[in-house]
């Protein structure tokens, strides 16, 4: 069927609306033979139906819901016949264009089939519901290779396969808006590589309890998803949203004797809590939850007492929240009123009360050598508050990493990663668009830029470069290239992040001349939209977003100011290791790189790391903005597909060569199989004569002056052909020949 229509309907069509001659041409084709079309209708949905007739510019279109319309045979789209309906892999239709790709993957998941494959690329539409496809019958038919449909497994087990084949690290790419699924997803796949490796059930449940933990301390409750993977939120909210789940766990079950060490009050009575009036979280008892977690931390090895050594860190933040400052009228500044926070906070960090309250209180000067500390005025109140923020992001963070640590000394990922081969698994925050942005979605969607250009660089730069310098015949395919919004973020002096740093170091700088001067210097950018006062526009991968700068000079900023270093270093606590002079803060100065910076140079080490892998990517796809099950809006997904260039994708995979193998390889795996051994011994040769000697039909090859590429699925389909027929003559060899394929 699909060579029938491929040679009637002429060049691909694809995109959304096909122009012009091309498809007039064919629409002559579609009414003769009664051929399905898509048909944009008045609401801007597609529906399914069939030509009837047309006229001039105008079709009458019989509709599947027996309603007939006219339109313009511009707003016609080929559809797929229905022996094509939700077909494994997006490759396989015989159409490529938006309408039909979206209702192959909606088809599929009215079906619970949430897994599609776009070519390489494995697509995951959350189902919101749990649906039995995660069991240890499924997990065990993928090992086994007894299913081979769309599946994290299957995306899991090839990074696996790989690993051990090519002897090269591999990674798996997980990305997608907020709650699309990206670290459910990853959870999965981290559950099939646990079975797969370990063979040692004691280890592989160790392993998976690593996610208990680091999902308490890492994710909290955001508008979008109840469990989001978070990096700043301990001590502002948004209305509705959540802290880390830790801290409503701990308040919420830790044992009587617990509270009384900690002097734990209930989350209601903390104002690192209480700011958003959203406590619990639907369906969740945070109390169970904390039980589950201190059984996760004793399964990985956390000591007692390092646990509750942690349980005080939260304690002491949540307190330093409720420490207040007062204003010493006849002596203009500010100190910290001494109660019970104070008292908490100290008590808990191991300190005096006294220290901490200067520490928060005072600010250090540099006088010649030598600095002295001096007390905030009453103008400097506001800086008192942020310094005590500072302190408790600067606590979070350190207990953080330091439990990062531990996990890893308890499996010795160190001397792992030194000594063997690697999955690694990497789940992110998602895209976000929200009405009001703020610097932490500049940041999250300034990551996710990155990695969109990762993903287009594999598969569409690198791809199609080499076939070019190969030499073989190819029709470049295009796609959405973000390189131009990574550089307004990147570029320097005249980028969003320069340009940040440059006012965040000028003394009388506001979040509003920072705007300004954005405006003033990369109005014009394509990427780049100036709004009305504060705010700005970036035009992102996906999607246009509204930043309102209120906020990006101070969170950029954020110095961890150096008595506190010594503050915490001086006190008992064992806990915040690496707040200790010998800390990545550079001794006991202030850190002087920007946060904007930081996270700037992170992600390129990240991204660094990732380049030396070979990439396993999951697209995850939020089939609505409701967080319901069976609920798919077009719109939404079709904008994800859209962002995510899955046509493009699928086109190139269709046209292009994912197997490819140098002359030497490919005549040194095969060049067996000849019978006739006058040919050449040279590689090229070899490997041409094999490709003839078998039949391989010439368009399902190419020959480059280096590789041999083959289209999807050549090896297997021809090799397989090539044991039966060998199979009797070289049985020595067909051992061989079964390993390497
Ligand atoms: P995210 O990681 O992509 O968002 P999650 O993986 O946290 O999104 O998924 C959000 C919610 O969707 C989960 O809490 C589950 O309820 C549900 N869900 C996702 N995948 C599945 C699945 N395969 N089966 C059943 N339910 C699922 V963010 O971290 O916010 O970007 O920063
Ligand atoms: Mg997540």
């Amino acid at each position: 069927y699909v060579e029938e229509n491929n040679e009637k309907v002429k060049g691909p069509v694809t995109g959304s609306v096909p122009k012009g001659k091309e498809w007039d041409d064919n629409i002559g084709y579609f009414i003769k033979k009664r051929l399905r079309v898509w048909c944009r209708l008045p609401n801007g949905q597609w529906g399914i139906g069939k030509i009837q007739s047309t006229s001039g510019d105008e079709a009458t279109v019989s509709l599947s819901s027996g309603t007939v319309i006219k339109v313009s045979t511009e707003e016609l789209i080929p559809a797929n016949p229905d022996v094509l309906e939700g077909v494994d892999d997006l490759i396989q239709l015989s159409y490529l264009n938006e309408p039909s790709v979206l209702h192959n993957v909606k088809h599929r998941y009215a079906q619970d089939l949430i897994y599609s494959k776009a070519g390489p690329v494995l697509i995951a539409v959350n189902p919101f519901k749990d649906i039995p496809i995660y069991g240890n019958e499924t997990l065990t038919s993928y090992k086994q290779k007894a299913k081979d449909s769309p599946h994290v497994y299957a995306i899991a087990d090839a990074a696996y396969n790989e690993m051990m084949r090519d002897e090269k690290n591999q990674s798996i790419i997980i990305s997608g808006e907020s709650g699309a699924g990206k670290t459910e997803t990853a959870k999965y796949a981290m559950q099939y590589l646990a079975a797969l490796g370990c063979g040692n059930d004691g280890m592989e449940y160790e392993i998976l309890q690593t996610n208990c933990i680091l999902e308490a301390f890492g994710n909290a409750k955001t508008s979008r998803n109840d469990n989001s993977s978070r990096f700043s939120r301990v001590v502002q909210l948004a209305n509705g949203e959540r802290s880390y789940h830790i801290f409503y766990q701990l308040c919420a079950g830790a044992p009587s004797t617990l509270r009384d060490r900690l002097n734990l009050k209930m989350a209601s009575e903390y104002k690192y809590l209480n700011q958003s009036e959203c406590l619990v979280i639907d369906g969740v008892n945070d109390g169970m939850k904390f039980h589950k977690l201190v059984e996760a931390l004793d399964i990985v090895q956390i000591h007692k007492e390092d646990q509750e050594q942690a349980f005080a860190m939260l304690a002491a933040v949540l307190w330093l929240g409720n420490i207040s400052f007062q204003v010493i009228d006849n002596e203009n500044h500010v100190e910290a009123l001494a109660d019970e926070a104070v008292n908490s906070a100290a008590r808990l960090l191991n300190c005096s009360a006294q220290d901490l309250m200067l520490a928060l209180s005072s600010h250090k000067i540099q006088a010649g050598k030598d600095s002295i500390a001096k007390k905030l005025t009453m103008q400097q109140a506001c800086l008192a508050i942020d310094r005590r923020d500072a302190l408790s992001k600067f606590i979070y963070a350190d207990l953080f990493e330091w439990l990062v640590v531990q996990i890893n000394k308890s499996f010795e990922v160190g001397e792992l990663m030194i000594t063997g081969r690697s999955i690694s698994i990497l789940d992110i925050y998602g895209f976000e668009s929200f009405k009001n942005n703020s610097f932490e979605q500049f940041c999250i969607n300034y990551a996710n830029e990155r990695l969109q250009q990762h993903f287009n660089r594999h598969l569409f730069k690198l791809e199609q470069q080499e076939y070019e310098e190969d030499g073989i015949d190819w029709t470049k395919v295009d796609f959405e290239d973000n390189q131009e919004c990574l550089n307004l973020f990147e570029k320097k002096p005249l980028g969003l992040l320069s340009l940040l740093d440059e006012e965040s170091n000028f003394p009388n700088a506001t979040d509003l001349t920072f705007a300004n001067k954005l405006k003033q210097y990369l109005n014009g950018n394509p990427c780049f939209k100036g709004e009305r006062g504060r705010a700005f526009g970036v035009c992102h991968y996906a999607g246009e977003v509204v930043y309102d700068t209120n906020g990006f000079l101070e969170k950029n900023r954020d110095p961890m100011h150096s008595d506190f270093i010594q503050l915490l270093s001086s006190c008992g606590c064992q806990l915040p290791k690496l707040a200790s002079p010998s800390s990545q803060f550079g001794g006991s100065e202030p850190s002087m790189q920007s946060v904007g910076t930081k996270f700037k140079s992170q992600l390129f080490k990240l991204m660094h790391q990732l380049e030396k892998t070979t990439p396993h990517f999951i697209r995850c796809i939020k089939p609505n903005g409701k967080q319901l099950p069976g609920q798919y809006e077009d719109d939404l997904v079709s904008k994800q597909l859209r962002c995510c260039g899955v046509l493009e994708v699928v086109r190139i995979s269709r046209s292009g060569y994912p197997t490819r193998m140098t002359h030497q390889e490919f005549a040194g795996r095969y060049g067996f199989l000849l019978l006739d051994t006058n040919v050449s011994q040279d590689p090229l040769s070899l490997s041409v004569a094999v490709l003839k000697n078998f039949n391989v039909l010439p368009e399902m090859y190419q020959v480059g002056y280096t590789k041999v590429y083959l289209r999807m699925g050549q090896i297997k389909l021809y090799m397989a052909a090539v044991i039966i027929l060998v199979s009797f003559d070289f049985c020595e060899h067909l051992l061989v020949l079964v390993a390497l394929i």
